[in-house]
């Protein structure tokens, strides 16, 4: 995991967009994104998945693969993925193979870019601003985990501002 804040450049999303300024696995905590490095095979890094399954109560889950040939409607998903969206639920993801970035908004607003690689869990918290890109290897295929049934429905910005998931996001993680 490398995270870091966003240059805002024009340059392509799936490029690094790497301002030098290094985000640590603390700050990303502080607001309530999660992140685990799974060590081992993949078979290894799957029971580590399986256990927080059972702690957290993940009951369902299926897989996702992104790459311009093997997922349908691609153009049309990676727009969807990279426009800034809450969701109600949290977004768990398990990295199997493949890499890209989660972005995801700061205290103050600010793009964080998250690199996901093979062996990379992370949790992001319902009500928190992100978006997703593959990177310029265009290949990503990830689990992704539900408690509950899957609520896929994206609420962008600003539609989401007076959400409750998102306030309520915004109260937990609290001012600065
Ligand atoms: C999402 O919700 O953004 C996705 O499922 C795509 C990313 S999964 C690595
Ligand atoms: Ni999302």
């Amino acid at each position: 995991m490398r995270a870091y804040l966003y240059d805002n450049s024009d340059a392509d999303q799936r490029e690094p967009h790497d301002s030098g300024v290094p985000v640590s696995v603390e700050e990303l905590n502080s607001i309530n994104v999660e992140y685990l490095k799974l060590e081992g095979s993949l078979d290894e890094q799957m029971k580590v998945v399986e256990k927080l399954c059972v702690e957290k109560s993940y009951k369902n889950r299926d897989e996702i693969t992104i790459s311009p040939s093997l997922l349908p409607n691609y153009e049309e998903k990676i727009k969807t993925f990279f426009t800034e969206h809450i969701h109600e639920d949290e977004e768990i993801r398990f990295i199997v193979e493949g890499a890209g970035f989660f972005d995801v908004r700061d205290r103050l607003n600010r793009w964080v870019r998250i690199l996901v690689e093979a062996g990379d869990m992370l949790i992001v918290p319902a009500g928190i601003y992100h978006r997703f890109t593959l990177d310029t290897s265009n290949y990503i295929r990830a689990m992704r985990l539900f408690k509950e049934d899957p609520k896929w429905t994206p609420i962008n910005r600003p539609e989401a501002d007076g959400n409750q998931y998102h306030l309520e996001h915004l109260k937990k993680i609290g001012p600065l």
